[in-house]
């Protein structure tokens, strides 16, 4: 603990990864314009090394059963938001329906304009992992995503792309939009795994 290391009450102290600060408001971050929604020409595509490759459209997406995550949101850049409740479709659901091929060992985001994120299918394949909609009770605006984006909890916020278009099951890794430009493929905050240095030699190989 550094010298200039805020302090926090015991009950939260254990949330708050190395590096990080509590944050009251929810920023906004990305990269690129926000893009504009219509949805009779919105999909999800679930492709890749599947054996059951599948398209949702808007309204196919919103008849899925769903759930609520309460979940923590740690950026890279330092800031950290506690108990942000999510609402959307679990992930383990389009696991079973897309039924990964055995050799499938990533998954790779795919949003608006071309960002990507990476996760292993064993970080993706959590409880608290879902395609949301839904924050705090109220629909997503644009600028947080939506109408659909990605959320893992257990990684940097990176990691959870907003303006979710496609996942991609894959049996090698394809380094993200940050991940290429030094970010950490694994980029677990409590880990402190923030850039592409800290990774062993095989990071990219065995999830
Ligand atoms: N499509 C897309 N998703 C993205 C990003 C982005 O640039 N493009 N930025 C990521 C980063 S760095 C963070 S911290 C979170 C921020 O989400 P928020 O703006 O809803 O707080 O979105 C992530 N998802
Ligand atoms: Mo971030």
């Amino acid at each position: 603990m550094g010298l200039f290391q805020k302090s926090y009450p015991p009950e939260i102290a254990g949330r708050i990864p190395p590096g990080q600060r509590l944050v009251k408001t929810w920023p906004v971050l990305h990269y690129g314009p926000i893009p504009t929604f219509d949805g009779a020409n919105w999909d999800l595509q679930v492709f890749g090394s599947v054996e059951e490759p599948f398209t949702l459209s808007f309204q196919e997406l919103r008849a899925l059963p769903t759930v609520t995550v309460d979940a923590d949101m740690h950026c890279v850049t330092g800031w950290t938001t506690l108990d942000n409740t999510w609402e959307g479709v679990p992930f383990r659901a389009i696991i079973e329906r897309a039924k990964p091929a055995a050799d499938a060992k990533w998954v790779i985001a795919h949003s608006a304009h071309g960002y990507t994120s990476d996760l292993s299918l064993d970080a993706m394949d959590d409880d608290d992992v879902l395609l949301a909609w839904r924050n705090h009770g109220q629909d997503l605006a644009p600028e947080h995503g939506w109408p659909l984006r990605l959320v893992v909890p257990k990684r940097y916020a990176w990691k959870s792309a907003k303006w979710l278009t496609g996942l991609e099951f894959s049996p090698k890794n394809t380094r993200g939009f940050w991940e290429v430009r030094g970010y950490h493929v694994h980029a677990e905050p409590f880990a402190e795994e923030r850039y592409s240095y800290q990774e062993g030699p095989r990071a990219e190989l065995e999830p």
